[in-house]
């Protein structure tokens, strides 16, 4: 990974003219430079290869026609990668394998991990200068709150496993660091998932245009009447772990469990419906849920930071991929039952999804899956909490995404910024 240049010179553009051209120009400034060198791309990949041996991954496709079926994959430990066109594709072992089979599904082929890498080479980032590591992450945030000190402040709401700082960038003209605020606030956080490198990316290039942007009457108006908070990359650990190891899409945190594998499902590890239909109790399943809510120092942080800010209104958490915003439930089939609610929820996901692209849905239509992030800020605190699946067809995909995953993500952004005083504005909005 390389240090991407600080994209502190941009012209000013309106937000409210929030065209191609516009997004064009900013993003330009955010793709990396040319001059950026080339790691090699041959080791590079070779050396993922090694990595992966001892590796008993298969990515494997599954027919599987509706959610109740994908949650039935879930439970017989698979991985689900992607949805598409009534088959569910994604990792898993053969113990897995043979669980799914016996539970009546057809899989339609299966090919070893090192044949998904060997073909997914092109998406493999052996050139990943673009995106920022930890370290990276660390400095770009720290540019930022310097270059802004009058705008945005960098604290951090505590630590990982490994005890690396979860950074926060809070972008208040008023209140700085951890001091209380009574304005309404909105929280964006990404990398729940390790090997979804992207969500960082997207929160990166939000944080950075609202700062760039500081002066145009949109986006000022904002920092000066709401408290915005942006966690770009809540498991660290996981993805410098990711990184490391070549990217091996390693999804969880990085908890050794008691039988030695690695990890625990950060967005299963929530205290709402914890651990029951689409969550494992088998720590080296995907999505094992950990041995009790807030089990995670990660998750414990969002649960602390979530419980001190009483003014959070709104929350977007970003993953990856499949171009979608969800909403609550996740954890059950039946909808929102405060019918006001649900209906913003609603035109929320489906406002944010047409600037960015995407579709919406409640979010258990994907598959059911509880102890998530957002139908626990939505269950305990009455946030308007929402999961951007982002675009892409892989977890690494190349840096010539970004612009249009940020360009998008930004403008789905503004609208949730616009609506956090009162997300009921939503209603008719
Ligand atoms: O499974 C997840 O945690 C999310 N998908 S991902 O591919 N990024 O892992 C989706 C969460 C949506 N929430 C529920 N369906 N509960
Ligand atoms: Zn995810």
């Amino acid at each position: 990974m390389k240090k991407l240049a600080m994209l502190l010179l941009t012209p000013l553009l309106a937000p409210s003219a929030l065209n191609a051209s516009a997004f064009r120009q900013l993003l330009d400034i955010y793709s990396p430079p040319l001059s950026v060198p080339r790691s090699p791309s041959a080791g590079r990949f070779d050396a993922g290869i090694n990595l992966l041996q001892g590796d008993d991954r298969y990515w494997i496709t599954v027919q599987a026609p509706d959610k109740l079926a994908r949650t039935k994959l879930l439970e017989a430990g698979m991985d689900i990668v992607e949805i598409k066109d009534g088959l569910t594709s994604g990792f898993a072992r053969r113990p897995e394998m043979e669980t799914i089979a016996a539970r009546g599904f057809e899989i339609k082929s299966r090919i070893s991990i090192y044949e998904y890498a060997r073909r997914n080479s092109r998406d493999f980032p052996d050139s990943d200068s673009a995106y920022h590591n930890y370290a990276e992450t660390t400095a770009f945030l720290r540019g930022l709150a310097e270059t802004h000190p009058g705008e945005a402040s960098l604290f951090s709401a505590g630590k990982t496993l490994e005890g690396r700082e979860i950074w926060c960038l809070r972008l208040n003209k008023s209140e700085k660091g951890e001091a209380p605020s009574k304005k309404p606030a909105a929280f964006f956080v990404g990398n729940h998932h390790a090997r979804e490198h992207l969500s960082n990316e997207v929160a990166l290039g939000l944080a950075a245009y609202l700062l760039e942007h500081k002066n145009e009457p949109g986006v000022k108006k904002y920092l000066e009447s709401l408290d915005i908070f942006i966690m770009p990359m809540l498991n660290a650990d996981g993805v410098e772990y990711d990184i490391k190891t070549y990217y091996q899409w390693h999804r969880k945190n990085m908890r050794v469990n008691p039988d030695r594998s690695i990890g625990v499902d950060l967005n299963r590890n929530y205290d709402s419906l914890w651990c029951k239909e689409g969550s494992s109790h088998t720590p080296s399943d995907p999505t094992y849920c950990g041995t009790a809510p807030f089990s995670e120092p990660e998750t414990q942080v969002v649960r602390k930071f979530i419980a001190d800010r009483k003014n959070i209104k709104t929350l977007m958490s970003y993953h990856s991929y499949s171009s979608l915003i969800l909403f609550p439930w996740g954890g059950k089939d039946g909808p929102v039952e405060n019918e006001r609610d649900r209906t913003v929820f609603a035109r929320m996901a489906q406002n944010m999804a047409a600037l960015a692209g995407y579709s919406s849905q409640q979010s258990s239509s994907l598959y059911t899956a509880t102890g998530d992030t957002t139908d626990w800020a939505y269950a305990t605190a009455g946030i308007f909490a929402f999961t951007t699946e982002l675009e892409g067809n892989a977890f690494y995909p190349k840096p010539s995404i970004f612009e249009k995953a940020i360009a998008g993500n930004i403008k789905a952004a503004l609208y949730m910024l616009s609506v956090t005083d009162d997300p009921y504005k939503a209603l008719t909005k």
